[in-house]
């Protein structure tokens, strides 16, 4: 989309003109825009990374047992402090931080947002390509906000955004029925609309798995992999975010399964599953568990994992098909 003068809408007028009149009203653009401030931070740290300081580790482990990136913790006080200072969220979760942070109880800050702020951590060391995820949810009612207030399904959200550090930064929002992409140009720092009305295409163009995880897969999961291998290519980065852009532009499927050492897989549902694969369904894909629409779980916990399918409808459906064999 872009302005009357032919250059491209910033995403605060392309968001305004597209998200549903009742979000805007709401102060969704004010969450939107607080996470664009937060990836701007988190950019700059990552094009001057052994320059800033924020390669390596803090020494600390997080929640689920990993070890915390210099540059995991950076990207968490940046967003967590965007997201609480906009005026609009009321309570955030973070894959970093094991308890919900709760910002406000009054009706003016409807918002809530589950958040991964540096998904792919391991690649930071080797310059390879990050991401940032969100699942945005409304409050239901004005009631004081507790951690079971963040326990909802993935249907739920009323939009979604990731970030995507590559050769170029991207961010994709998402809300119903929509998702566009915005590129952030250096000269003006501000994100632009580069990506209009992504559509997944039809044709699946490649296969993400981690294959050396094969010989811990499930005989069904082994065969539906095997046959995704004669038929595509296989592309996989080990940054989920990176994955997911490429096969929502170019088609494809992800697949982070559960296995016989981590029945649950690896990624977790909150803050990953969840806003990719309302992004992947806006966009014309689809999200399973393999036994079970992703948007369809009910969580337990806030930091719990699920197994993940997500990409071209037709695919993920023909790989549910071979796990129920
Ligand atoms: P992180 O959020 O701690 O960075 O971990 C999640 C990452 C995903 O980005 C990626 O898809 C996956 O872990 C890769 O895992 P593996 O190295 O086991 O293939
Ligand atoms: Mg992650």
């Amino acid at each position: 989309m872009s302005d009357t003068d032919g250059s491209p809408q910033t995403l605060h007028d392309a968001v305004a003109a597209t998200a549903p009149a009742a979000l805007v009203a709401d102060g969704f653009l004010t969450v939107v825009g607080a996470i664009a401030e937060g990836a701007k931070r988190v950019d700059a740290l990552t094009r001057r990374a052994a320059l800033a300081g924020m390669l390596g580790d803090t020494g600390e482990m997080n929640v689920q047992g990993e070890i915390v990136q210099v540059l995991d913790a950076a990207g968490t006080d940046a967003f967590v402090s965007s997201l609480s200072d906009c005026g609009a969220v009321a309570a955030l979760a973070c894959e970093e931080l094991e308890e919900a942070v709760f910002v406000s109880d009054r009706s003016d800050h409807p918002y809530l947002v589950l958040f991964d702020p540096v998904d792919g951590s391991s690649n930071i060391d080797v310059a390879v390509t990050i991401g940032s995820i969100f699942a945005i949810y409304r409050r239901s009612d004005d009631s004081p906000v507790t951690d079971a207030t963040l326990l909802r399904p993935g249907r739920e959200q009323c939009g979604a955004v990731y970030v995507v550090y590559g050769s170029s930064t991207v961010l994709v929002v998402a809300t119903e029925g929509r998702v566009d992409g915005f590129t952030l140009d250096p000269a003006s720092g501000e994100f632009l609309h580069s990506h209009v009305q992504i559509r997944i295409p039809d044709k699946c163009a490649a296969y993400s798995v981690n294959e050396g995880n094969q010989g811990n897969w499930h005989p069904e999961m082994q065969n539906a992999v095997a046959e995704l291998r004669s038929d595509y290519g296989l592309r996989y980065v080990g940054s989920l975010v990176a994955d997911f852009h490429r096969d929502l532009l170019k088609g494809g499927i992800f697949l982070y399964p559960g296995d016989v050492k981590s029945p649950s897989g690896k990624l977790r549902l909150g803050y990953e599953a969840n806003p990719l694969c309302y992004i992947a369904e806006q966009a014309g894909g689809a999200g399973s568990t393999g036994t079970e629409r992703i948007l369809d779980v009910q969580p337990e916990l806030l930091h719990q994992r699920t197994p993940l399918i997500v990409g071209n409808a037709d695919v993920v459906e023909r790989v549910v098909a071979r796990l129920a064999e």
